[in-house]
């Protein structure tokens, strides 16, 4: 699905590595920070450019970025040259990672290329102002970038979903191997023949390829969201309300991305071989895209199932793109402002409105 993964910083970095796992590409890795690479071990290459990192700040980051900028440029041009699809992975409240990441969407952008950029936002416990300015960094790239419909961006609530992902090792280590995950599973679809594979918008084609799967990924600029919806087997029996109340709570990155504003769906139901030839199966399957359907009113909807032999559940997976609003995002601005001790960078903060986003 990416030709190319880059990770900026530490939290970057590590995310990229496990990109770089999962979908075997390659992976280019920069930090400003010689200690954030001394236990990384991910394959792929390295810039450092400075050293001592940025002790938390975006806006020294900056500058380090900007005197390195040569460099800087010939490590990513050389990273994507003859390459499309590029995947950028960054943690939100470092300083590193935040003060490379405007810069080279600037560089991608002019190269022409389809960018999904991995944003994470900090979790409460973290010491200020982590939070407020990650949110800067974001409200400086939904600016410039997003509302401009350059990039697609997928937003990680370290808050919400590293503990949902929490494991009893490194802290975000599950987390990080979810990320890349989720996108495998839409990716896995293009190499199964599929069941009720068929897309809405498109006559003519009667399979979800690559390529399709690509583009609809990238056609619908703004927040993606992705949802994993597990159900048991005796599912069939569910009332349409059951449904869309597991669909909305799903989320996996952020806790409730609005899915009505969607602009594109993608939709991949999984079953157990089991259910093959079950009385029910392709009427359940059918309702499930109905509902989801009706939920997103994405005016472009790709609906797909398959059977698995490994399957204990019927897994939904859903890919929503081009989400322009969010009451979860506003909710998380709202409670930074709230927070007093944020009182000096509360200016900064009450410019991030997303609702024209
Ligand atoms: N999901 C995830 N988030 C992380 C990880 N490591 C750090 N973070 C988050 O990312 C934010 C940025 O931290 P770093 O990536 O260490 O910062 P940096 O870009 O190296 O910049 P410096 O401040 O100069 O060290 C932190 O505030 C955490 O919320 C990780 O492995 N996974
Ligand atoms: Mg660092």
């Amino acid at each position: 699905m990416f030709d190319v993964v880059i990770g900026l910083g530490q939290a970057g970095s590590r995310i990229a590595s496990c990109f770089q796992k999962v979908f075997k590409i390659r992976a280019y890795y920069l930090n400003f920070a010689r200690v954030d690479f001394s236990k990384f071990k991910g394959e792929g290459k390295r810039l450092l450019v400075s050293d001592g990192g940025t002790g938390r700040n975006p806006f020294y980051g900056k500058k380090i970025a900007a005197s390195n900028k040569d460099k800087i440029s010939e490590f990513v041009l050389s990273a994507v040259e003859k390459k499309k699809y590029i995947a950028i992975c960054v943690g939100g409240g470092g300083g590193s990672g935040c003060g490379m990441i405007e810069m080279i969407l600037s560089m991608l952008i002019r190269e022409k290329k389809r960018i999904v950029l991995i944003y994470t936002l900090p979790e409460k416990k973290e010491k200020l102002p982590a939070k407020p300015n990650a949110l800067r960094i974001l409200n400086n790239i939904i600016e410039k970038f997003i509302s401009e419909g350059k990039v697609t961006t997928v937003l990680v609530d370290n808050e919400y979903a590293a503990n949902k992902y929490k494991t009893d090792g490194f802290r975000f280590e599950g987390i990080n191997r979810v990320i890349p995950k989720a996108f495998k599973r839409f990716w896995n679809i293009s190499n199964l023949s599929a069941q009720h594979n068929y897309i809405d918008f498109a006559e003519g084609y009667n399979s979800l390829d690559e390529n399709e799967l690509k583009r609809a990924m990238y056609f619908s600029r703004g927040f993606t969201d992705i949802r994993i919806v597990n159900l048991e087997i005796t599912a069939a029996r569910l009332e349409d309300n059951e449904i869309r109340k597991e669909i909305k709570t799903s989320s996996l990155f952020i806790g409730s991305f609005d899915i009505n504003t969607s602009k594109i769906a993608v939709v991949v139901v999984a079953l157990p071989e089991e259910l093959k030839g079950e009385k029910g199966t392709n009427d359940f399957v059918e309702r499930l895209f109905i509902i989801i359907g009706k939920m997103t009113k994405a005016p472009y909807v790709f609906n797909s199932s398959y059977y698995d032999k490994r399957l204990k559940n019927i897994t939904i997976n859903i890919l929503l793109g081009g989400l322009i609003k969010s009451k979860s995002l506003t909710s998380l601005i709202n409670q930074a402002i709230k927070d007093k001790d944020l009182f000096e960078n509360k200016g900064n903060i009450e410019k991030l409105d997303l609702t024209g986003v």
